[in-house]
């Protein structure tokens, strides 16, 4: 028993030693790439509570999405950041207040970027800032607006099949259970710099490309839907030693790719889409689905669109709106 818990614990290592090895050589390509090459059309969006700057950008003539993301701070960094190579320059004194602007050392002061190019016009407007709507989509309307016209105009998936066909990130993988019709792929979702653990974000994406979305669930799917829950918990559980109840999982209605996956983010981390009005927790989704089969069939649903949204402007269009 204590040889078999001393070779999984030498898995982890191993494991945690190859992510950062992965890490370092990331670093590497991204200490090589450079932002000269481009030309800014303009401010998607600039979120100062959330340290972020969304930029529409040109390179060589294709539209680009620049997202820029200011990274959290590391404890273990503390002596670093408390130190003489971090320079204060007062702003304010009065009685025992002061404040400062601060310039940390090089190293400490980093930003997360992510860049998509050539981008189309709905990656353009997916990170522009816009008024938002919310809907309550009837079983009628979802027959009548939504699936039509997700038929005729879904955001392409090709990076999705691309790691369902190991053509890119497979050596990310954290997880595949690979029955093509209740297996998955779990791995670090783009959005998570794999190093912080509160801030874990991890998407299991399904091998079934029948399923659109939440709508199309039913009681047909709910081998796929424990497996999802289960051994995807139980993995993040033996490679990050995240325990289950830190853990939220759930499903985007709408999301914004309509090939079904699920979410596994850190409970302390507010992750944008967890609001009341997209997300749907996965034990909920496989209760309800136990109760009653087509309860996503039936069921109305609310969600938000923005007003640049193909689907907003299809329902204002539509008889629905009001
Ligand atoms: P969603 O619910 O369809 O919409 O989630 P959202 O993007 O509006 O949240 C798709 C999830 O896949 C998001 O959490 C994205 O960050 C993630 N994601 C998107 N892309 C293009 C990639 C990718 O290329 N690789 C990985 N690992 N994750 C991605």
């Amino acid at each position: 028993m204590a040889a078999m818990d001393d070779e999984k614990a030498i898995d982890l290592v191993t494991k945690k030693r190859k992510l950062q090895n992965e890490e370092e050589a990331c670093h590497q390509i991204e200490t090589r790439a450079n932002l000269g090459n481009m030309d800014i059309v303009g401010v998607l969006n600039d979120n100062p509570r959330e340290k972020c700057l969304f930029l529409h950008t040109k390179i060589s003539g294709d539209d680009a999405v620049v997202l820029m993301e200011k990274t959290p701070f590391d404890t273990k960094t503390l002596t670093q950041l408390i130190s003489q190579d971090t320079s204060l320059k007062e702003t304010l004194k009065n009685d025992i207040y002061s404040t400062f602007e601060t310039h940390l050392p090089y190293h400490l002061n980093v930003v997360k970027t992510t860049l998509i190019h050539p981008a189309t016009a709905k990656h353009l407007s997916k990170y522009r800032q816009q008024k938002t709507f919310a809907i309550c989509e009837t079983e009628e309307m979802y027959k009548n607006v939504t699936k039509p016209f997700l038929q005729e105009q879904k955001f392409s998936i090709q990076w999705v099949y691309n790691i369902l066909d190991k053509k890119s990130e497979s050596d990310r993988i954290v997880f595949e259970d690979a029955c093509p019709k209740d297996g998955f792929v779990l791995l670090p979702d783009m959005k998570w710099n794999r190093k912080d653990l509160s801030q874990l974000y991890l998407v299991a994406i399904v091998h079934n490309r029948d399923i659109l979305s939440l709508r199309d669930l039913n009681h047909t799917h709910l081998p796929m839907l424990n497996n999802i829950l289960h051994k995807g918990m139980e993995a993040i559980r033996k490679q990050f030693t995240v325990m289950p109840s830190k853990l939220r999982v759930y499903v985007h209605y709408q999301p914004s790719y309509h090939h079904f996956h699920v979410h596994f983010t850190h409970l302390d981390l507010d992750a944008p889409g967890f609001e009341a009005d997209r997300a749907h927790l996965l034990q909920d989704i496989i209760d309800n689905i136990t109760i009653k089969s087509d309860y996503y069939q039936k069921k109305s649903i609310v969600f938000k669109l923005r007003e640049c949204d193909g689907l907003y402007i299809k329902y204002k269009e539509s008889r629905y709106f009001n």
